[in-house]
């Protein structure tokens, strides 16, 4: 199993999709159709049924991709996830055993900030990567600009409520290495199967 850093995951791809799958076979086919468009790490989120077999499946059948866990909210499902083949994984926000947790294991963590005091708490436990959620409604791009004030080493991965309107400003920030969305792999064009757009809409972040 190949391990890569917060830091690698965090810099593959300037936006990782935040993806939503109803079976394996939808899973490969999107993860190759977005792989193909540029967009390498895929954050599959354990909010379906069929997300740690997608996770399994795509590790084996899309080499190109760095596959993680999102949504991932209790030890149980983090330790799930990182037998299901899991290379990074990713919470909507933090607890105490998640962040103990996330420092047993090699493979990279992300838990989720919305506040400094979540920072620092994350920062006792070894972090200084975090996804910012739910980004939009907790400040968006100026409270991460604040953020930068006092803790100009802490980066982050802001997601929720961005899109193709405004992920630039995001990008544009010293503390933003990559944020994280869903406008590239909409549910309908993944339920009507339409790749060839994904892999478009994918080429329009990576390019
Ligand atoms: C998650 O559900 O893990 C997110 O990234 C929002």
């Amino acid at each position: 199993t190949q391990t890569y850093t917060a830091e690698q995951v965090m810099t593959a791809t300037p936006v990782v999709p935040v993806i939503v799958v109803d079976n394996v076979e939808q899973a490969v086919l999107l993860g190759k159709a977005l792989v193909a468009g540029g967009v390498p790490v895929l954050e599959v989120t354990l909010r379906t049924p069929a997300a740690l077999e997608a996770i399994t499946a795509l590790r084996k059948e899309v080499p190109d991709a760095i596959v993680g866990a999102g949504t991932v909210c209790s030890r149980e499902q983090y330790v799930q996830a990182i037998e299901a083949g899991s290379q990074f994984i990713i919470s909507p926000g933090m607890t105490a055993d998640l962040l103990a947790v996330g420092k047993e294991y090699d493979v990279p963590y992300l838990p989720a900030v919305a506040t400094i005091s979540d920072v620092l708490l994350g920062m006792e436990y070894g972090y200084d990567r975090f996804k910012f959620f739910p980004a939009e409604v907790n400040g968006g791009v100026k409270a991460l600009k604040a953020f930068g004030g006092p803790l100009p080493q802490i980066k982050f991965c802001p997601t929720g409520g961005i899109g193709a309107n405004n992920f630039r400003d995001y990008l544009a920030l010293d503390n933003v290495l990559c944020v994280g969305g869903s406008w590239i792999v909409p549910t309908n064009l993944v339920r009507a199967g339409k790749w060839d757009e994904i892999t478009e809409l994918a080429k329009s972040v990576s390019q």
